[in-house]
């Protein structure tokens, strides 16, 4: 039995780590990342347990990925492997100092994939939250229909389902994105968007409108992350925000993610609407100040140590 069960692609990452566009021979890193997989080594992190179903190749890329979920501790026993297709791969550049920018090379590969099958109906039934996001229907019908089935399996248990509409410009056109991540916001009991993504669903506005209409969808828990800006939440009816923390800003991608898993961790841990956004932030601004789009998440004993201003040794 886990606490949270969540689906979707992750991929191989080569990130540069000097400035500029690559050339050859520039020193790199390998890593993997994946919004889900983010949120479930979060949330694991902190002491719940999460499950990730997924498929890879079964290669070099494959197997990183596989081990290292292992050593998360985020349950892998639902993944499969394919050996027809590769595991999907990420490029990052840091094209200056301040933008970044990722090629994809995923079309078709091992992640998208996932299909309605591959839903373990009895894990999700058993778990406390379902995680989905929006780039899983974005990669292939099968996976649309992979996340659809999941959110069906979980509404009629009464899994709590949590929903990060996560837009990639990349997959899909805005058009096409607003109608189906409108359908799954009208399926979610919480919904995660920054506000840009929330315009997409309900139309460029306030971030109190873009709240608001997302919660006239249907669910119980808007979150709009707003960056520097912390979080803007819409909570049973109540608004609720909370400050980003000082930090220095290191790594911009993973942010979002690390939110994500700081809130639902705070959730699962019965803490008060307040005190999930904080832990939200707190995830945030330790994943903004460690390059990697999850390696900065922190351990539990270790929320507190943006806290204080104090280097200390423990
Ligand atoms: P996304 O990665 O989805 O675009 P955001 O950029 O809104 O997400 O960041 C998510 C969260 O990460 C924010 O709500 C905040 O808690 C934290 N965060 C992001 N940028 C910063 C920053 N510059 N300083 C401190 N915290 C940040
Ligand atoms: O949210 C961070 C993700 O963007 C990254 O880890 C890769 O899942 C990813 C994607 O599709 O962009």
């Amino acid at each position: 039995r886990v606490d949270l069960v969540t689906l979707g692609e992750t991929m191989g990452l080569v990130a540069a780590t000097d400035t500029g566009s690559f050339t050859v021979g520039a020193p790199a890193r390998v890593s993997f990342g994946g919004a889900e997989t983010n949120v479930a080594i979060g949330v694991s992190r902190l002491g719940h347990r999460a499950a990730w179903i997924g498929r890879l190749g079964d290669d070099p890329l494959g197997l990183l990925i596989a081990s290292a979920l292992r050593g998360e501790g985020v349950d892998v026993s639902r993944v499969t492997f394919e050996t027809e297709v590769p595991t999907g791969l990420m490029l990052r550049e840091r094209r200056t100092a301040d933008r970044v920018r990722v090629s994809y090379y995923r079309r078709g590969l091992a992640g998208s994939r996932l299909a309605p099958d591959d839903v373990d109906p009895e894990l999700v039934r058993a778990a406390r939250l379902l995680h989905v996001s929006g780039i899983t229907p974005a990669l292939s019908p099968s996976a649309r229909a992979a996340v659809h089935r999941a959110v069906e399996i979980a509404r009629d248990a009464g899994v709590l389902v949590s929903f990060d509409l996560n837009y990639r410009a990349a997959l899909w056109s805005p058009a096409e994105a607003g109608a189906e991540l409108a359908t799954l916001v009208e399926r979610a009991d919480l919904v995660f968007a920054g506000e840009d993504e929330a315009a997409l669903v309900v139309g460029e506005g306030s971030v109190a409108h873009l709240a608001k209409g997302l919660a006239s969808r249907g669910p119980t828990q808007v979150v709009i992350k707003r960056g520097g800006d912390g979080a803007y939440a819409l909570i049973d009816g109540e608004v609720v925000t909370s400050p980003a923390l000082p930090v220095t800003l290191v790594d911009p991608v993973g942010a979002g993610d690390a939110f994500v898993a700081g809130y639902l961790s705070a959730l699962l841990d019965g803490l008060s609407p307040a005190d999930r956004l904080r832990r939200g932030n707190v995830c945030g601004a330790f994943s903004v100040s460690v390059s990697g789009d999850w390696e900065g998440l922190p351990r539990r004993r270790e929320l507190a140590t943006l806290d204080s201003a104090e280097n200390v040794a423990r």
